[in-house]
This record gives structure tokens, C-alpha cells and sequence, in this order.
């Protein structure tokens, strides 16, 4: 798939700062393996969305914080490799294709050229490589084929219907868990949650997760060596990630609703196919955006749409100064009122770095800028650190805050 263009991305001056990010996995904030890979890069993943709605301002803001993490990792030299997928064969789609009347392939043509044009707009960096999982369905199919014959993967028929899926042990791998780092009882509830089936009859462990759906009536379906079928959810993303990063990569993210089963089950395919100990060496959630203290949805009004807030004329950098207000990992609210904290914000700063000052003392805040974002994008003392900012100094700092932040200052 084509992803949407690349902004402008401004150097930025200074010293780079070692970038530190917290790690779901070992708990704790941690430098970033930056060691380039063969291509000299360092290689991120970002979980891309389920085109069946329209993509709402909680979904762009997680791709603001990866956008960060981007950018960080630029500001310091080094190369990025970027992917990210769309999950454009899954059942939210056909069940809302059905609903609505229309094809499910239009219906996730039509949201992902939404989402695309909100990333534009709000200046993300796209990634490399942009990915859907039809275009992926062969190196599924080679990756649910390997765990087939390493034993991560057994079949399972349906008694009703004859129809076989396949399912990947949950003890495939000896350190499954150590991703999420839950409960039983935890993952059984989250499992349950987000796309499981702990009630499949037959499965040898219900949280046991699905990596090859048998072709259903009604459902699309594609041949493989182990019949017709579906992609499961998680190897989609094990595929698409380790066949542009590698085995071991830097950075996977996405929100804190994935942290389970989600990357758990990616992670664990990829480490059974492969024999690594590890798929990621960072694991980087997000927190939940609700609206006006209530999780986000559509029936909360326009402030929940990107695209509906940029034609009633708020500029995208205030959207993102109004996302950066809180720190990345809280699960955080978005209103009216932060919105316009955040306008008010940017009209100050503009004002500010009108002022023309000795290059020593922008310098300082450029170099402070640094630390606060290479600290886990530690953005609230990085805004802070701004509203007190003296001046400029021949625009070394506007360049900085659209480097770092992606924040546009100069009018
Ligand atoms: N396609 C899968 C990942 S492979 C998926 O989860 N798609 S999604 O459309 O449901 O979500 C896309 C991204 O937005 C995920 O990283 C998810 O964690 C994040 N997200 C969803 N809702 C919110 C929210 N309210 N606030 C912040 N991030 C959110
Ligand atoms: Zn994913």
C-alpha cells in the first residue's frame, strides 16, 4: 500500500541525547538499542489500524507518540526503518460492511485514505513500508507453515461445520508472558476482551490463539498448503514485522490495549518460528485518549474526528500540543478545554520566539528540549521548559520544536 507523504523535517542543532523509553517487557525506562541494523537502521514497528471506522483522534495520537519516538531517533543521526500495517481482512470489517451494504474491501479502501489524509495533515512521518494484510496473506502463510513444522501450531477441526483453523500452544515458547507480564486471570479476561475465543471447544488451552482461520461461508478466504483461509490477527503482524526488521528488531508499539493478547501472541509466534529469544527489544504502549473524562467514541461529537477538527480551523499543531500536554504512557483526556490551553499555548510561543536573543541562551533550551524528550518523551516538561523559552536565535529554535515535536511555531 502507498502510505501519505513525508513532511518537512527540520535539523535540529546540538548534541544528540541517548533516547531512553520505558519497556513494558522489563517494566522499567531504558536506553534504546540503536546498535544500525544491516542497513544501518534502527527498525520500528508500529501496530497500523483496523480500517472499519473512521479512525478517531485517540488512534492518532498514538501515532503522534511513535511519530516522537521518529523523530528523537532522527534528531540524533541515525537511519529509521519504519513499517506499519492496516488490518484490512479481519471481522470488524465484514461485519460492518454487512451492516452498512457495502463491499468490505471499499469500506477499508475508504477509512485508510482517512486516516492517511489525518496523518498528513497532522505532519507524521509516514512509515517505509505500509502494509495490508492482503498483501501479506503468502508470508503468513510461510510463517504459519514453519510453526506447523517446528510443532508451535496445531490444527483443529470444527465438529459442526468440518471446517479446520489452526491454533499456536500458548506454550510454544518457555518465556511466553514475559511481554505483558499479567496474570492468568488477567490475560483470560483481556483474552476474552480483544478478539479471543477462549470458548472454542477442542483448543488445548483456551487463551491457545488463532493463527489460520478455515474458510467460512460468507467469509473471503485464500488457498494455502493447510487449506482455505484467513489470516489470525496476531501472526499478521509477526509476519509483516519480522520480514522487513529481521528476527530481533529495536521498537514494536502501539496502544496499551495491545500490550495483550496482542504483542504478547506476536512476539511469541515470531520467537517460535524463528528460535530468538526475543522479537523486540523495546515493547512501547501508549495510553488510552478519552473524550471529556468518557472513552472514546463517535456518539461524543466532532472533537473525536482529526479531520473534523482541522476544517473547523484549529491547527494541527495545536492538536498535537493539546496530545503532548499529557505524558505519552497515562491513558489521558482530550477536551475543548485542552485544545484551547494548547492554542493559547502555541500563540504564546509564538509570540516569544519573536524575540531575537544571544545564541548561548537558545542553545540552552535547545539542549534542555533534548534531554526532557530523550527522557521516555517526557513532553509536559518539555513543554513547560518552552513556555519559558526567552526567544529565538535565527530560528534555531522554531527548528528544533518542528524537529522534535513536529510543532510549527513559525507563522
Ligand atoms: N489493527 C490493529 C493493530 S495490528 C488495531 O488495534 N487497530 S485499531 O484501529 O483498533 O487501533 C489502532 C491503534 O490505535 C492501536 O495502537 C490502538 O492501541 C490505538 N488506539 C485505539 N483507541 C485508542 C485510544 N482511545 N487512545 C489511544 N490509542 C488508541
Ligand atoms: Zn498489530
Amino acid at each position: 500500500m502507498h502510505a501519505w507523504p513525508t513532511p518537512s523535517i527540520t535539523a535540529v542543532a546540538g548534541d544528540p541525547v541517548p533516547l531512553q523509553l520505558h519497556d513494558t517487557a522489563d517494566q522499567r525506562v531504558k536506553p534504546v538499542d540503536v546498535t544500525p541494523d544491516a542497513n544501518g537502521e534502527v527498525a520500528m514497528y508500529v501496530c497500523g489500524i483496523t480500517p472499519y471506522d473512521s479512525p478517531l483522534l485517540g488512534h492518532a495520537a498514538t501515532y503522534l507518540t511513535f511519530d516522537l519516538v521518529y523523530r528523537q531517533l532522527l534528531a540524533n543521526g541515525h537511519k529509521v526503518r519504519y513499517v506499519q500495517n492496516v488490518t484490512d481482512v479481519d471481522d470488524p470489517l465484514f461485519e460492518r460492511a454487512e451492516r452498512d451494504g457495502v463491499d468490505w474491501r471499499e469500506l477499508g479502501d475508504s477509512q485508510t485514505d482517512l486516516f492517511r489524509s489525518d496523518m498528513e495533515e497532522l505532519s507524521v512521518i509516514p512509515p517505509r513500508d505500509y502494509i495490508g494484510a492482503m498483501e501479506a496473506i503468502d508470508e503468513v502463510i510461510a510463517m504459519v507453515q514453519r510453526l506447523l513444522h517446528t510443532g508451535a501450531a496445531y490444527e483443529l477441526t470444527d465438529q459442526d461445520t468440518g471446517v479446520t483453523d489452526i491454533y499456536a500452544p500458548i506454550d510454544a515458547t518457555p518465556q511466553f508472558g514475559y511481554e505483558s507480564n499479567l496474570d492468568r486471570a488477567t490475560m483470560e479476561e483481556y483474552f476474552a476482551e480483544r478478539g479471543g475465543d477462549p470458548e472454542r471447544p477442542g483448543k488445548r488451552d483456551p487463551l491457545d490463539a488463532l493463527l489460520w482461520g478455515g474458510h467460512r461461508e460468507g467469509e473471503p478466504a485464500w488457498e494455502s498448503p493447510f487449506g482455505a483461509g484467513r489470516p489470525g490477527w496476531h501472526v499478521e503482524c509477526s509476519a509483516i514485522a519480522t520480514n522487513r526488521l529481521g528476527k530481533q528488531f529495536s521498537i514494536q508499539g502501539g496502544g496499551s490495549d495491545l500490550a495483550f493478547p496482542h504483542h504478547e501472541f506476536s512476539a511469541a509466534h515470531a520467537e517460535a518460528a524463528y528460535d530468538v529469544p526475543r522479537m523486540a527489544g523495546h515493547y512501547v504502549h501508549a495510553g488510552m485518549i478519552s473524550l471529556d473524562g468518557v472513552k472514546m467514541s463517535k456518539s461524543l461529537g466532532n472533537l473525536v474526528f482529526v479531520h473534523k477538527l482541522t476544517e473547523a480551523g484549529h491547527d494541527p499543531s495545536a492538536i498535537r500540543l493539546a496530545v503532548f500536554a499529557g505524558h505519552y504512557r497515562k491513558d489521558r483526556d482530550f477536551s475543548q478545554d485542552i485544545l484551547e490551553d494548547a492554542e493559547r499555548r502555541l500563540a504564546l510561543w509564538r509570540t516569544n520566539l519573536a524575540q531575537e536573543v544571544e545564541a548561548e541562551r537558545v542553545q540552552g533550551v535547545v539542549d534542555k528540549l533534548r534531554e526532557a524528550l530523550a527522557n521516555d518523551l517526557d513532553t509536559p516538561a518539555a513543554l513547560a521548559l518552552l513556555d519559558e523559552a526567552p526567544g529565538d536565535h535565527d530560528g534555531m529554535l522554531a527548528a528544533a520544536i518542528e524537529g522534535l515535536l513536529g510543532v510549527r511555531v513559525a507563522a
